[in-house]
């Protein structure tokens, strides 16, 4: 297993849209055991491949209690959403910003496991909000941009400062 490098906010490579997985092979499994140790070891509870630089429609979510149930979804879709839920949302790529965003609160969807196999699933809770926020990644899009063009700046700025708070603490350690 390897841990993956997570793309960080504004690298337009997050802006990707992703393609279907075709081929469900050892490269595949691979990836998904990657990303499985990257998620954990960065304290996710989910990770999209686009957030590691594989531009697949596949993602995986963690959202129990004891992390110790991590779940596959390749080729997402969501067949029918009902409801809206406000939740305050973190992300892996945006580093330290986090703010309230609305969802479906209940969605039906249909994906395909590590096998290829199709299943269909009812999602309510966080579960429903992280698989929300992972198939955003997919097509490229970031909770923030949901967020008001002032929040949005704002988010920027603390995003800047915190970058260069990181410079100066490590060019301080070099001294
Ligand atoms: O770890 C994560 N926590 C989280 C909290 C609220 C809503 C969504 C998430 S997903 C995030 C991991 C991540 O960035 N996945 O793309
Ligand atoms: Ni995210």
């Amino acid at each position: 297993m390897a841990k993956l490098e997570i793309l960080e906010i504004p690298d337009p490579r997050l802006r990707t849209v992703a393609k279907p997985v075709e081929a469900f092979d050892d490269e595949l499994q691979r990836l998904i055991e990657d990303m499985t140790e990257t998620m954990y070891s960065a304290d996710g509870i989910g990770l999209a491949a686009t957030q590691v630089n594989v531009h697949k429609r596949l993602l995986i979510l963690d959202v129990s209690e004891a992390q110790d149930t991590p779940r596959v979804y390749i080729n997402p879709e969501i067949l029918e959403s009902e409801g809206t839920e406000t939740c305050e949302e973190g992300c892996l790529s945006v580093p330290g910003i986090y703010a309230e965003v609305s969802r479906a609160e209940r969605i039906r969807i249909s994906a395909q496991n590590a096998d290829g196999g199709f299943f269909e699933e009812d999602l309510d809770g966080m579960h429903a909000v992280c698989l929300q926020h992972e198939m955003d990644h997919l097509q490229g899009k970031l909770f923030v941009d949901y967020l008001s063009p002032l929040k949005q700046r704002m988010v920027t700025k603390k995003l800047e400062k915190q970058r260069k708070v990181a410079v100066q603490k490590t060019s301080k350690a070099l001294l």
